[in-house]
């Protein structure tokens, strides 16, 4: 397989989010995000690690765009901090982080690098949290889309691909549900209502788009796991469909079909805990996008429990696991494409990320990183299958360009084509799968 076995005009880059590379987090007029609140608390990051300096990013930002040049990419995905550009979300503008992204998005369109750029990365504007309750109120809404509407006119000229959420999936439910990420908080009912409040804010960011921007295209990022049942029988084929209702088309369906996943939703319902939905929520939640982003890294086995809450329980398998612990299979990369396309509206998809977490070591100058050039090779390959399969796959970006921030994992877990040297000054050092990936693109 070689990069001729994609579309001459294939997009193919590397993903990266603000809070995770940036650094810089209280400098040049940024306010704090709800993730500075959060991984300053004790005991909510490992060995209470914080994005304060990251990969020093804000100031590295022309040395990243040389190494991404060197690499052969044509794309690049990263994030707009909301707090760098609104320090209270809302308000005063800080210029200094507008003219931050202006130079960033020069420098990469000198280099022949399209910019596709996430608007909400999970950096919410800290007061935004404290003044209105963040995602859970309603009134986030307009001010999301007050705030994307500032970008969009800011940059609009230059940059043509726009991705409104990444992964709303992980800012409700990680958020609210399982608390492993900010604001912290564990309320099935509040998480739901924050999904909601989600796909609101994308449907208003998707409608200012359209008022604001002539020519370009604007989509939703979904964290997007292969769902299989665990046998065949039909109780865990029940349970299969139970498991990607909640965990893909929620996300997708949603604002493909303007109503929520049924058997989900009636379950969801018995129990209390279905989001309130106002007349024309659904018509927003529905502004058609251009495409969608797919975030793929594992697969999840679900398994029948009439005990359980909602009927279901996820298992492990047997596959062999990332330093993340999630099973690697690249085959479930190329299923779910093919039933992306199929039944979430025939849209060009993008995979906005993919990558693996390996335990990377740095010996006499190199990373060896074998386990990650095999994995992105044979994702590559899962990829290809799927667009032979006629799925409109128009892009491919690898999660991450460099090791950074992960989230509650705080710096131990490293995705990066590039070794991020913490204890050298942020060093970067590419590793094995940068120049695997660098000859795969020149061939
Ligand atoms: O690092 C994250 C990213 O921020 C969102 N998607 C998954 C990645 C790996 O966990």
């Amino acid at each position: 397989m070689t990069r001729k076995d994609f579309p001459p005009d294939f997009i193919w880059g590397t993903a990266t989010a603000s809070y995770q590379i940036e650094g810089a987090d209280s400098e040049a007029g940024k306010g704090p995000s709800i993730w500075t609140a959060f991984s300053h608390a004790p005991g909510k990051i490992y060995q209470g690690h914080t994005g304060d300096l990251a990969c020093d990013h804000y100031h590295r930002y022309k040395e990243d765009v040389s190494l991404l040049a060197s690499l052969g990419a044509n794309a690049y995905r990263f994030s707009i901090s909301w707090p760098r550009l609104f320090p209270e979300g809302r308000g005063a503008r800080n210029q200094k982080g507008f003219d931050f992204y202006a130079r960033l998005i020069d420098v990469l369109i000198a280099n022949g690098i399209q910019p596709f750029i996430t608007l909400y990365h999970w950096d919410l504007p800290l007061e935004l949290q404290k003044s209105i309750g963040g995602w859970e109120s309603r009134d986030i809404t307009a001010y999301f889309g007050d705030y994307a509407e500032a970008v969009f006119s800011s940059y609009g000229d230059r940059v043509k691909n726009w991705i409104t959420l990444n992964e709303p999936f992980c800012s409700s439910h990680l958020s609210y549900l399982f608390g492993e990420h900010a604001p912290g908080k564990s309320d099935l009912k509040e998480s739901f209502a924050v999904a909601h409040n989600l796909l609101r804010s994308h449907g208003e960011a998707v409608r200012r788009f359209r008022s604001t921007i002539k020519d370009g295209t604007v989509g939703l990022s979904n964290v997007s796991q292969w769902v299989e049942p665990a046998s065949d029988s039909p109780e865990d084929g029940e349970a299969a469909k139970l498991l990607n209702q909640f965990f893909n088309d929620w996300f997708y369906v949603t604002p493909l079909k303007g109503e929520y996943p049924v058997d989900f939703s009636q379950r969801l319902d018995k129990i209390g805990a279905m989001p309130e939905i106002q007349p024309e929520d659904m018509e927003l939640i529905m502004e058609p996008v251009d495409f969608w982003g797919v975030n793929y890294y594992s697969r999840i086995i679900a398994k029948a429990d009439p005990k359980s809450e909602f009927g279901y329980n996820t298992v492990p398998g047997d596959l062999e696991r990332t330093a993340m612990g999630w099973e690697i299979y690249p085959k479930g990369l190329q299923l779910f494409l093919e039933r992306a396309y199929r039944e979430y509206g025939e849209k060009p998809l993008y995979i906005t990320e993919n990558g693996m977490a390996e335990d990377d070591e740095l010996e006499e100058g190199s990373v060896h990183d074998k386990k990650r050039t095999i994995y992105l090779r044979d994702h590559f390959d899962a990829a290809s299958k799927a667009m032979n399969n006629s799925v409109d796959l128009k892009g491919y970006f690898v999660w991450s360009l460099m090791d950074n921030f992960e989230w509650a994992h705080g710096y131990s877990k490293r995705f990066g084509l590039i070794y991020t040297d913490y204890e050298n000054n942020q060093r970067r050092i590419p590793k094995d799968s940068y120049y695997w990936f660098r000859d795969f693109l020149r061939r």
